[in-house]
């Protein structure tokens, strides 16, 4: 028989339970009602709206409405943040964050990226003298924060960003999605695509084609194009991918494209028939048949010399200058809405990659303006 000296009844120790700061604590927490607490979480669920069905916890909302959302109160171009979602339709464009990191497959950080991206935004007026455009003058613009997204469940949070792109794409606003990992690309297709009145074609930037089914048994960053293309009127045939190669890609993806007859075009393309046919042609492939187009713009897609704030980053991407003009020629007839994903923070230098983020947005948005796809242009 063995014995335990702390099953004696020796009492060396001389403490008692009831003696405990910890025991009166525990005591105290039963005294705090959290009636304040209660309120704003029934406050949170009528102006955050009901969370995806698969969200077991019902406390959960579809868009966060905490006020440390913002990451200390920004909001993207310092625009109002909307804080009751049922006040959402009549605006032009509408900003979302989606801070998953879930789907990466190497280096996380991603969920940062709606933060630092709405953080350095505020370096921006709005305003671009070179293009005598004012966004904030011509344009409604909203930021709904962030959806709920559940960190540990990629599924529950692809049922989440899906249901909230449904919401927004039925109120006929215009929807820029601060990513997040390039796994949200799936879920904004999926929420998208049944409100289109017939296919929806996708310009995806990118070093890597992201068209593997799955990565470690699961639906990951690489593989939201696979899924996406799954969706009957969202066919790969209207799949162009621009600026794909370098040392970090998928071979099954590549495979995948072929199959499917997706578009790739690498930066050897590019540079061989110049930017303007290039974006000519991955227009017309985007634009066949389809009826709305989507922009999928991945960070990585532009040399890490000026974004390295990357999960995957890979050498020899587009310069900003070219990303610019390729982004104005990808929206000038016009888009369904748009992702910018994959700023990873924690590995950005002097907030570079956010910036960069940042300014593609805007360009985008400024490009809509010009060709009336979007606002009014003054
Ligand atoms: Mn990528």
């Amino acid at each position: 028989m063995t014995t335990n000296k702390h099953n004696d009844n020796s009492r060396e120790h001389g403490i008692r339970r009831e003696d405990l700061r910890g025991t009166w604590a525990m005591e105290r927490q039963a005294e705090l009602s959290g009636k304040k607490a209660r309120e704003r979480a029934e406050r949170a669920k009528e102006l955050g709206l009901e969370a995806a069905p698969s969200i077991v916890d019902r406390s959960l909302t579809l868009f966060r409405r905490e006020p440390w959302t913002l990451g200390g109160g920004n909001a993207f171009m310092q625009v109002s943040f909307l804080a009751d979602m049922r006040q959402l339709g009549g605006q032009d464009v509408v900003f979302v964050g989606a801070p998953l990191a879930t789907g990466t497959t190497v280096r996380p950080g991603t969920r940062f990226g709606p933060d630092a991206l709405r953080r350095i935004s505020a370096l921006g007026y709005g305003y671009n003298p070179e293009r005598g455009i004012d966004l904030k003058e011509s344009l409604t613009m909203v930021d709904a924060g962030d959806i709920q997204v559940i960190p540990a469940n990629i599924e529950k949070s692809f049922d989440q960003i899906a249901l909230a792109l449904s919401y927004i794409t039925e109120r006929s606003v215009f929807p820029v999605v601060l990513g997040g990992d390039h796994s949200i690309g799936y879920p904004d297709i999926r929420g998208t695509a049944p409100y289109i009145d017939g296919n929806i074609g996708i310009i995806h930037f990118d070093r890597h084609s992201d068209l593997s089914e799955k990565t470690y048994d699961e639906r990951m960053h690489g593989s939201p194009f696979f899924h996406a293309t799954n969706i009957p009127n969202a066919p790969a045939t209207n799949l162009v991918q621009i600026g794909i190669g370098g040392w970090t890609g998928s071979k099954a993806g590549m495979g995948n494209a072929r199959e499917r007859k997706a578009t790739v075009i690498t930066i050897e393309d590019i540079e061989r028939f110049g930017i303007e046919r290039v974006m000519e042609y991955a227009l017309e492939i985007a634009w066949k048949g389809a009826r709305a187009v989507w922009l999928s713009f991945d960070i990585d897609s532009v040399d890490p010399a000026f974004a390295p704030g990357t999960g995957t980053p890979e050498p020899g991407g587009l310069l900003p200058r070219e990303v610019f003009r390729m982004v104005r020629l990808a929206a000038r007839e016009g888009l369904q809405g748009m992702e910018l994903v994959e700023v990873s923070p924690p590995y950005d230098v002097a907030d570079i990659t956010s910036l960069l983020g940042g300014r593609v947005i805007m360009e985008v948005l400024a490009t809509l303006l010009e060709a009336g796809k979007l606002g009014h242009a003054p």
